[in-house]
């Protein structure tokens, strides 16, 4: 791809999440990729404390700076945004910057495991609801797809139930919808990937390691993938033969991300 995407999503100075693995995945991936940092944290929500500045106030710069200068931007990635004002200033940066046709791709970022990240509450879920409908793309897991649908969230599920909650959140927008970290029970992780009325899968074999930052992970190679001209399933395999490698790569003991870098180039 020869175009330019921008990410939009939080810089978490520590802890191998959001913008500190998606500018570096995607760049190896050969795409020309512009930053939009949302907040500046000293580390990312599942460490006990963190810090915050809030870069909101900065956005209409950023935005004059780049009307001045005549930029567009060929696709859009959205990681964790931090506050609903974020997600009016995302709309705002779709309608100003788009080139024609430029996909945009929205993973909610706001929750895991039934919960919301801290910090998070209902009022920033019915803003998520409303940027949804400006995506092509959603990336959301299970814990998302509940809160966003109004589905009662199941930690052990079937297909059934999974295809009623990903029915009832196409409701809620446009976009093809990418359900991530999908399990039946059976060994394999993977996605349901919803797109034109029709469910596919595509799964790997589970590993046993939970790993913080995967989703992020996942997302941006999905993104390089998809920008390359794959198809979405296709994207979505790649992306999680992708995420695979890089908890292989890491020791149980470093559990706040996984090693992404030693998947990219390794010097050995
Ligand atoms: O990985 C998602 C993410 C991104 N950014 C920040 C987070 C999280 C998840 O907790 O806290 C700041």
């Amino acid at each position: 791809m020869n175009g330019k995407i921008l990410t939009m999503q939080d810089v978490s100075c520590m802890g191998q999440c959001s913008m500190t693995v998606a500018l570096p995945i995607l760049s190896h991936f050969g795409i020309e990729t512009v930053i939009l940092p949302t907040a500046i944290l000293s580390n990312h929500t599942m460490f006990k404390t963190w810090s915050y500045l809030d870069l909101t106030p900065e956005l209409p710069n950023i935005f004059k700076g780049w009307e001045d200068n005549g930029f567009t931007f060929d696709g859009f990635l959205l990681g964790y945004l931090g506050k609903k004002e974020i997600m009016d200033a995302a709309k705002e940066c779709f309608s100003k910057f788009s080139s024609k046709n430029a996909p945009v791709i929205i993973d909610p970022a706001f929750g895991d495991m039934g919960k919301l990240y801290g910090g998070f509450d209902e009022a920033y879920v019915e803003s998520m609801r409303g940027l949804i409908k400006s995506a092509d793309i959603i990336i959301p897991n299970l814990t998302e797809v509940c809160f966003l649908a109004g589905c009662e969230y199941k930690e052990i599920y079937d297909k059934e139930y999974l295809e009623a909650c990903i029915k009832k959140l196409s409701a809620l927008t446009g976009a093809k919808i990418i359900v991530t970290g999908v399990e039946f029970g059976d060994g394999l992780i993977g996605e349901a990937v919803y797109e034109d009325g029709k469910i596919d899968y595509t799964f790997e074999k589970k590993l046993d390691m939970r790993s913080h930052g995967t989703g992020d992970i996942f997302a941006a190679v999905f993104a390089a993938y998809y920008f390359s001209g794959h198809t979405l399933v296709d994207a979505c395999r790649k992306a999680g033969q992708f995420v695979a490698v890089c908890i292989n790569n890491t020791e149980k003991e470093h559990s706040y991300g996984v090693r992404f870098e030693k998947a990219l180039a390794p010097i050995e």
